[in-house]
């Protein structure tokens, strides 16, 4: 059997951030392909230096990948501006052309952590006067599923406080589960 040589490069892209957004999640999340093998899926951020996503030298032929935002005392503040470039490379060491993005950072509302926006409504309005919160979690890059809660929709989580009192006043949506 005769061995071609690789002469395809891989591919790597940006699935949850547009490039001169606001993101709302802290993650990144891509995807990588090459005809042979991904050694590494590589990111640079705010041209420092690359970094490894994934280094696992696999036999993979296409990839999802996810990074974390910096978090403790390096974590991104809100509003400020950053640049990412994510490059795979293939076990020949060809390198993809890089995906770039520059992006603001938003609030975290990407409660489940799939790297989407989720959005946590406070009803403190309800008809037997039992105020609470209404959580709709974002399923992947299909976004938050439309629903109709007054007509047998439901929302994901929903916070259902003692009546009376009055929780869904002020909500705040915080990524709970990111890993
Ligand atoms: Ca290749
Ligand atoms: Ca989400």
């Amino acid at each position: 059997m005769i061995s071609l040589p690789d002469d395809t490069y891989p591919t790597v892209n940006v699935l949850n951030i547009a490039d001169g957004g606001i993101t709302h999640s802290g993650f990144i999340l891509g995807e990588a392909s090459d005809d042979t093998k991904i050694q590494a899926i590589k990111i640079l951020l705010d041209d420092s230096t690359y970094s490894d996503i994934d280094n696992t030298k696999g036999t993979d032929v296409f990839k999802t990948w996810k990074f974390k935002f910096p978090s403790g005392t390096a974590a991104w503040r809100q509003g400020t501006h950053h640049t990412a470039k994510i490059v795979c490379v293939d076990n020949n060491d060809f390198y993809s052309p890089p995906a770039y993005i520059s992006f603001t950072v938003g609030n975290n509302n990407d409660i489940n952590g799939d790297g989407y926006t989720d959005i946590l409504i406070g009803s403190n309005n309800n008809t037997s006067f039992i105020a609470g919160a209404y959580t709709f979690l974002s399923s992947g890059p299909n976004g938050i599923q439309s629903r109709d809660i007054s007509s047998g929709g439901a929302a994901d989580i929903t916070i259902t406080g003692e009546s009376g009192s009055s929780p869904g006043i002020t909500v705040k949506a915080r990524d709970t589960n990111g890993d």
